[in-house]
């Protein structure tokens, strides 16, 4: 079936546009929609029929839940490597309720305070050994320090002998889901040895081999009920795991870029004296104003209207959440760096949107991004309070064709002191 009225009312991209988003995975739908004035079209996506979405208004209605189901919405390349099939992310109705309870549950405020102590005691740790180095490149030698951090804090044991392959396969599954070839496959492999480790873990619980903190996400994951009373797959327990261990990991993306804004915005920039207020107006300003995460998908669950558009149930929806953050309906300048712009109250949950908008547990806006934020200004202190460093010239030119983007030379750090 068709979308009625389409032709008038939603300009058609090319006929696949697979190698268009793929070269400009951020920018594609923004192209598109201001070259058109709209904020929708429809193209093909991997030879589906896609209707691509950017801002707060498509936003609130991509969030509508009697309309959209995230049951195999996203690519399977995708649910093949960064997300894991059977996880919260492609669930629906009561099954997901439950199922974003759960985390929830894992990330009260205190429990979220827990993880950035630990990730700032492992940053501060691992400072004497960068000193010493003559160049640091910051994006890796995060890594190592988020995936320490959280597994400890997730209960999950992680033996010395383990910890960099364990730490490579995190970082395989966000960094290399969406590249072409050889990396795609590394991340699929990652996923498959990735789940096996997390699943012997969690029957490792279950038969008390291991004892982990009660209020730990293992715990917590490996004892939790499904809406029937059943206990999850140690397959999908394990997936679920994944769900807190690699995005923190993929914390890295945006701290980096942190390094990047404050290296190329210093007049902006907070000082070691800025409240935290500023520091987190600056910290939101880099999760609006670089591009992340690119885009969510979910397809409609029955024939709908919106906008006097007719869409018919079974058809896929992206929305591009980077395209929605820099929206010029809805930002004044989008493309201008500006934390002041956090200064002003009233920022609806469908308008900065580089975790997913709308309600965190009621929704499908990711549960982790208060973990985001914590790590975040904390690592904007360590960066501004804690040490020196210097940028020696390399390419800072932000790589957008990559997902996740980063700056080229992914920042080399060098001279770095311990500030007196
Ligand atoms: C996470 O681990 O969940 C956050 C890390 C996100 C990395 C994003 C890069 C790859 C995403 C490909 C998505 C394509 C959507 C159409």
């Amino acid at each position: 079936r068709s979308i009625k009225q389409s032709e008038e009312l939603i300009p058609q991209g090319s006929v696949d546009s697979t190698l268009h988003f793929l070269r400009r995975p951020y920018d594609f739908v923004s192209t598109v929609c201001s070259r058109t004035g709209g904020d929708m079209f429809e193209t093909r996506l991997l030879l589906r029929r896609t209707v691509c979405l950017r801002g707060e208004a498509a936003a609130e209605m991509f969030y509508d839940k009697a309309r959209m189901s995230r049951d195999g919405a996203m690519p399977e390349p995708v649910r093949a490597t960064l997300t894991g099939k059977g996880g919260v992310q492609g669930l629906d109705g009561e099954r997901h309720l439950r199922r974003k309870e759960m985390f929830v549950s894992l990330l009260t405020q205190e429990r979220v305070e827990a993880l950035g102590e630990k990730f700032e005691k492992m940053w501060l740790a691992q400072l004497p050994a960068w000193t010493r180095e003559t160049q640091v490149i910051f994006y890796e030698a995060l890594h190592p320090i988020l995936a320490e951090a959280v597994c400890d804090w997730a209960g999950v044991p992680l033996p010395a002998e383990e910890r960099i392959k364990r730490t490579r396969d995190l970082v395989l599954l966000f960094d290399r889901a969406a590249a072409l070839g050889l990396g795609h496959f590394q991340a699929r492999r990652a996923r498959s040895r990735s789940e096996a480790w997390l699943a012997r873990i969690i029957k490792d619980v279950r038969d008390s081999r291991l004892v982990p903190h009660a209020e730990s996400a293992l715990a917590v994951i490996a004892g939790h009920r499904d809406e029937n009373g059943a206990l999850l797959s140690p397959k999908i327990a394990a997936v679920e795991l994944l769900n807190v261990l690699r995005p923190t990991v993929a914390a890295s993306v945006y701290i980096t870029l942190l390094a990047h804004a404050l290296h190329s915005f210093p007049d902006l920039a907070p000082t070691p004296a800025s409240d935290r207020s500023e520091m987190g107006y600056f910290v939101q300003e880099v999760r609006r104003f670089y591009p992340f995460f690119p885009a969510v998908a979910a397809r409609s669950r029955k024939d709908f209207r919106w906008r006097n558009v007719r869409f018919p149930a079974g058809r896929r929806f992206l929305l591009d959440l980077h395209a929605t953050n820099t929206d010029p309906h809805l930002w004044n300048e989008p493309e201008t760096f500006n934390p002041e712009r956090f200064r002003e109250e009233g920022i609806s949950a469908f308008a900065l949107i580089p975790q997913g908008g709308g309600d965190v547990p009621k929704n499908h806006r990711c549960p982790g991004e208060t973990v985001v934020l914590e790590v975040m200004e904390r690592a904007l202190r360590m960066l501004l309070c804690e040490m020196e460093y210097r940028l020696p010239p390399q390419d800072l030119r932000i790589d957008r064709s990559r997902m996740p983007a980063l700056p080229g030379s992914k920042i080399i750090l060098e001279d770095i002191r311990r500030s007196e």
